[in-house]
């Protein structure tokens, strides 16, 4: 195997790539082919790693991506392709987000300066994007399912293909693994489990299945197949002959002595690790041998995550997925000047439980992502990470709740999706007092469809007693914050990815600390009639009503203001109503939406969520019975939202200020 050198100002590069001279990036931009790879050496295929490393840091820092969980990959990928004959056998990457070397050894090596980008290639697998992706993934902790399906259709079909899963020891914290595991042992299908275990999830891996794998990583090393247990056990010392005599089942053998693997074990599967998964000879053994047995095998990997750069290897968390950043030190190219929504609510989420100690915050392995580090720092034992478990998250703040705390439950929206039963049944039916503060809502951007946090108010709004929340400014998340707590039932906060709007320049009404969530009019898009027939010299001429009427929800309020600017240059007034509060509309509410409605005629709402059934559709529903006013919805359309930077997305769908501007002034047009 090749070594490593470390450089003491700068990442580090492979001794064989600075001392030979032989690196060939080019050969992974002209597009290199699992067939490509079958007849290399060790040595090539060592010096291909070396290859990939330099040629992911070379492209990832400057799209911005997951680097530290690819870089942990290379040899495992070059492995797996080397052994498994895709695209016929089938490979299941969960997640998704480590499939950069898997997109570079399956021909796509050219599109690697346009990963995430808008047009560019996806950031995680796509069927259509490529015969060699097998499953669209993105949401953890579904692969092992998706590989057991894949196994059983084949069985029936009479094929015989190999499938395989490739997990992370993150994901395997999620509920689904167990499900399918359970599902796995009766079924008894031939397929591999690749556990890829770094010990980190996005930051440090929690829980006791992580303490367990953790056992295992610093157990003996076990390669050999049941086959060849036998030979293998009188090989090693300390258990020796003696004892391998002694027992009856080889498999109680492989339990008791090597303490390896006894859970996977128990649920039918075929352990073999741990296995250095930088070790690209042992690795090739492996899964040539797991590749012929046909029985259901873990095969326990270890890895290091940002393996071979230096900066990602000392701060992983932070290079688990990055902003474009420079090479030699690792420092982002460009940083936030303001704070970002999430900083602001874990900021003030602290601030309140410092006055309330019923405060207790809970996250599915993202305290980092979603602003929690410094509630953590200053209410360890307030602050529960449960693993990527979004299910449990929310049914696990349900009985905080009834155990008279006041649970905020802080997840990005697309991942809350997971718990929809446990938010509806668990949470709302008993109206528990917990609040869900959604980070990433609405459009996200680089990530792409599987991370677009465009469906909750749908899937929220129509749960009874669901009080829905969407700031639009920093300001109005703490206020909201606030406000949940004084709440009996259970409320959702939705706010957007990156930095916090300050809106108080040119709202008309400032948003001031203490302000109760509601719909206000921040333009009113009338000509106001003269005060007094004093003040001029024309006779009072009667008040001009708006054109129309915008009903904006937390980000878009920024763009719809700017909207009406634009439309008033062009002679249409609009009103802008910030509507703060989706649902439950109090009878005040509906009667100022009624009568600003009825003064424009049209109603414009716009959100940063599907059309179908979010708070557009509320508005919908409030003039159904009214012919004097015309509603049309702005939002996202009906579909899966690809990868493209927000701007770039707002911008194609008219969703930004000037899109909004020029569909309103089509419609005024049609008039
Ligand atoms: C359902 C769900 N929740 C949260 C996430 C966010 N997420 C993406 S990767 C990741 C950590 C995965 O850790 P692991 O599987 O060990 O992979 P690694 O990056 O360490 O290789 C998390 C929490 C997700 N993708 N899906």
């Amino acid at each position: 195997m090749c070594g490593s050198l470390r450089l003491l100002n700068g990442p580090v590069f492979s001794e064989a790539i600075i001392l030979t001279g032989k690196m060939d990036k080019n050969r992974l931009k002209e597009g290199i082919f699992p067939s490509d790879i079958k007849n290399m050496s060790l040595h090539e295929l060592e010096l291909l790693c070396d290859e990939i490393r330099a040629y992911l840091l070379e492209t990832v820092s400057e799209t911005g991506g997951h680097l530290a969980s690819n870089l942990g990959v290379v040899e495992l990928t070059v492995a797996i392709h080397k052994v498994f004959d895709t695209p016929e056998d089938k490979i299941v990457w969960d997640v998704g987000h480590q499939t950069y070397v898997h997109k570079i050894l399956t021909g796509r090596g050219a599109y690697m300066n346009t990963l995430r980008r808008f047009h560019g290639m996806s950031g995680f697998p796509k069927r259509e994007e490529s015969a060699y992706d097998t499953f669209d993934t993105g949401h953890s902790s579904n692969s092992i399912s998706a590989a057991l399906g894949m196994a059983a259709a084949r069985d029936l079909r009479g094929d015989n293909y190999a499938v395989a899963a490739v997990i992370g020891d993150g994901a395997f914290t999620g509920g689904m693994v167990y499900e399918a595991m359970n599902n796995a042992g009766v079924l008894d299908r031939n397929f591999i489990i690749i556990l890829n275990d770094n010990g980190m999830s996005i930051s440090r891996n929690r829980g006791s299945m992580s303490q367990h794998l953790a056992g295992l990583r610093t157990s003996p090393k076990y390669h050999e197949l049941k086959s060849g247990v036998k030979n293998g056990l009188n090989k090693i010392p300390l258990v020796g002959g003696g004892l391998a005599r002694g027992v009856s089942h080889m498999k109680d053998a492989v339990k008791y002595m090597l303490v390896s693997g006894v859970l996977f074990e128990e649920l039918g599967f075929t352990y073999v690790g741990p296995v250095d998964g930088h070790d690209l000879e042992s690795l090739i053994a492996i899964l040539e041998d797991a590749k012929r047995t046909d029985e259901p095998m873990v095969i326990h990997c270890i890895t290091e995550k940002g393996k071979g750069y230096r900066p990602a290897e000392q701060n992983p968390s932070k290079f688990h997925g990055i902003s474009p950043f420079d090479r030699e030190t690792g420092a982002l190219k460009k940083t936030a000047s303001k704070p970002d929504y999430s900083k602001v609510f874990g900021k003030k989420l602290t601030e309140m439980a410092v006055r309330d100690d019923r405060i207790a915050a809970v996250s599915a392995a993202m305290i980092d992502g979603t602003g929690l580090k410094a509630f953590e720092e200053t209410f360890p034992e307030r602050i529960f990470d449960v693993g990527i478990a979004e299910e449990h998250a929310v049914t696990f703040a349900a009985g905080l709740a009834t155990g008279g705390f006041r649970p905020y439950v802080a997840v990005y929206s697309t991942f809350l999706q997971r718990a929809y039963d446990q938010i509806l049944i668990d949470v709302c039916m008993q109206n528990l007092p917990v609040t869900f503060c959604l980070d990433r809502a609405g459009i996200v951007g680089a990530d792409g469809e599987t991370h677009q946090g465009i469906f909750d108010l749908s899937y929220l709004s129509h749960m009874p007693g669901m009080t829905v929340l969407a700031p639009s400014d920093r300001t109005q998340l703490e206020n909201m914050l606030e406000y949940s707590l004084t709440l009996d039932g259970p409320c959702a906060i939705r706010y957007p990815r990156g930095e916090a709007a300050e809106l108080t320049d040119f709202a008309q009404i400032p948003y001031e600390t203490g302000d109760i969530p509601g719909p206000r009019l921040l333009f009113s898009g009338r000509e106001e009639p003269a005060q007094s027939p004093d003040d001029i010299e024309e006779p009072m001429t009667p008040e001009k009503t708006p054109d129309v009427c915008i009903l904006a929800v937390g980000t878009m309020v920024s763009a719809a203001v700017y909207a009406a600017i634009r439309l008033q240059a062009n002679g249409i007034r609009a009103s802008v109503i910030d509507a703060g509060k989706v649902c439950p509309l109090s009878e005040q509410d509906i009667g100022f939406y009624k009568k600003e409605g009825r003064a424009a005629g049209r109603v414009i709402t716009i959100e940063d969520n599907v059309t179908v059934g979010g708070f557009g559709s509320i508005i919908e529903d409030l003039f159904a019975a009214d012919p004097s006013v015309t509603v049309h919805k702005f939002g996202w359309p009906d579909a899966f939202i690809p990868h493209g930077s927000q701007a770039e997305l707002m911008k194609e769908y008219g969703l930004d200020a000037a899109g909004i501007a020029d569909r309103i002034m089509a419609l005024a047009g049609e008039d």
